[in-house]
């Protein structure tokens, strides 16, 4: 029995949930309520003492990290394989993942979670924020929820953001003008790692950011169209949230514009 915890708006559990379906696999899911800080429970660090999701947990043994949960799943489930077979092609694909991780990652949650995280928070009061901010686990992490919820989008964090969602487009231009997938040319965990950073310019309305780029645009349209985009992502957005987010995305828009059109 496979158990994924996991929450509808982080892009990290979104690739894993197009994996699961990648290889059309039956799982349970749990959504953790990343607003309310569930993810910082004993009883949820006791499975993940990182506290963030997403968590697989395969037959009782908890497997962390959503690159490593991709790679896990591959391993354990071998068809489709999602890893190239050549190791050359099988090195650019953990390029991008390890990429993703590091860089597009922490980018994406400084754009969304000042949309979407620091709400409920804000209700609260300075020195409450502060208690419940102090318990995230990673240092990193907390300091940059401590910049976002005070600064906003005038954080340096957002710039910076802007600066490698920027880079990180027009490298996956010129890949997708020689190959069509991220890592060769059929669909790799690459693809499926990248994708869920590129809802999040959907769900937002920035889609003009990768609109011009034709390779990129032509890559998302052929990921939305699988049915483990539409299970694992696309799912979890119906109109009704789509509208929302979109009306979030407006005024941030106009910062992320001014970022772009500053860093060109
Ligand atoms: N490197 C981790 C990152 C996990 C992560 O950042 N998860 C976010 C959601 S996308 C989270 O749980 N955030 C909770 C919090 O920041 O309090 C992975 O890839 O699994």
């Amino acid at each position: 029995m496979l158990t994924l915890y996991t929450h509808p708006m982080s892009p990290c559990s979104q690739k894993v949930r197009i994996v699961l379906t990648e290889k059309n696999l039956e799982w349970e899911k749990y959504d953790v309520n990343l607003p309310e800080k569930e993810n910082l429970t004993p009883e949820y660090l006791k499975l993940n003492p990182l506290g963030v999701v997403p968590t697989l947990v395969d037959n009782g043994m908890a497997v962390i990290e959503s690159s490593i949960i991709c790679e896990y799943l591959d391993d354990k489930y071998p068809t489709p394989k999602l890893k190239p077979e050549d190791p050359f092609l099988r090195s650019k694909m953990r390029f991008w993942m390890k990429h993703i991780d590091n860089k597009v990652h922490p980018s994406c949650g400084a754009l969304q979670w000042p949309l979407v995280m620091a709400d409920k928070l804000k209700k609260l009061s300075e020195a409450e924020q502060d208690a419940l901010i102090d318990k995230v686990i990673e240092k990193p992490r907390r300091e940059r929820q401590r910049r976002l919820l005070k600064q906003g989008y005038d954080a340096p964090d957002v710039k910076d953001a802007v600066a490698t969602y920027e880079k990180t487009i027009m490298d996956m231009e010129k890949a997708l003008s020689e190959q069509d997938w991220l890592a060769g040319d059929e669909f790799s965990l690459a693809d499926a790692a990248m994708a869920p950073y590129f809802q999040t310019l959907y769900q937002f309305g920035w889609e003009d950011w990768y609109l011009s780029r034709s390779n990129v645009t032509n890559w998302y349209e052929r990921v939305i169209n699988r049915e483990s985009y539409q299970n694992g992502v696309a799912g979890d957005f119906n109109e009704e949230k789509l509208a929302e987010l979109n009306s979030k995305g407006e005024s941030a828009w106009i910062k992320i514009q001014e970022y772009i059109a500053a860093g060109r």
